[in-house]
């Protein structure tokens, strides 16, 4: 069972819950007379992006997009590639990025920059998680959900080789999992 991989609860459903309530009624009163569009960055972001429009007390609208790294090189240069841009024109618009984790900040600088040259009216970032200790790009980003350690998480959107993505809380994974020679010794 997936759940017997955990080593240990992050971020508990509840803490989760409540601290979106309360970026929820920020962004709200951010927003307020406006009616922004929320833009989704496939696929982690989508659990967050569920549960935050939930609580949105503004109207809005949302759209997505999926990005891919060139491999090693995005590591440095922070160029990806777009798989799925958004469905519509943003200049002039209220833009909120909605992101689950920035870690060195190079995929988002680049989206950010990409969606600034579209001349919305403003564009602002949201994430769910933030590694501050992994920055190498200093991205302006308005509101943190929480900011964790340097440990890879999963769940809430998150995953490790696509799974684990339905857990309703953020978890670091056991070290088996990913490394087999750390696993039980057989006798
Ligand atoms: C991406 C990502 N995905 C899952 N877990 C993490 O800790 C991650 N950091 N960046």
């Amino acid at each position: 069972m997936e759940q017997n991989d955990i080593a240990q609860i992050l971020i508990t459903e509840e803490e989760l819950q409540a601290r979106i309530k309360e970026l929820a009624a920020e962004i709200s009163q951010a927003y307020a007379g406006k009616e922004p569009l929320l833009v989704s960055v496939l696929k982690g972001s989508i659990v967050f992006m569920a549960d935050l429009i939930r609580q949105l007390t503004v109207p809005h609208a949302i759209d997505f997009m999926a990005t891919s790294s060139y491999g090693a090189a995005t590591e440095t240069s922070g160029v990806v590639r777009i798989l799925k841009d958004l469905d519509e024109p943003i200049e002039g618009l209220d833009v909120l990025i909605v992101e689950d984790i920035i870690d060195s900040g190079n995929t988002l600088d680049y989206l950010r920059n990409l969606l600034l040259a579209r001349n919305p009216a403003s564009l602002r970032i949201v994430t769910l998680l933030s590694k501050p200790s992994r920055r190498e790009v200093d991205v302006p980003v308005d509101w943190v959900g929480f900011e964790i350690p340097n440990k890879f998480v999963i769940g809430y959107g998150l995953d490790y080789g696509e799974r684990y993505r339905n857990l309703p809380f953020i978890g670091v994974l056991k070290s088996e999992v990913y490394n087999p020679d750390d696993g039980p010794v057989e006798t």
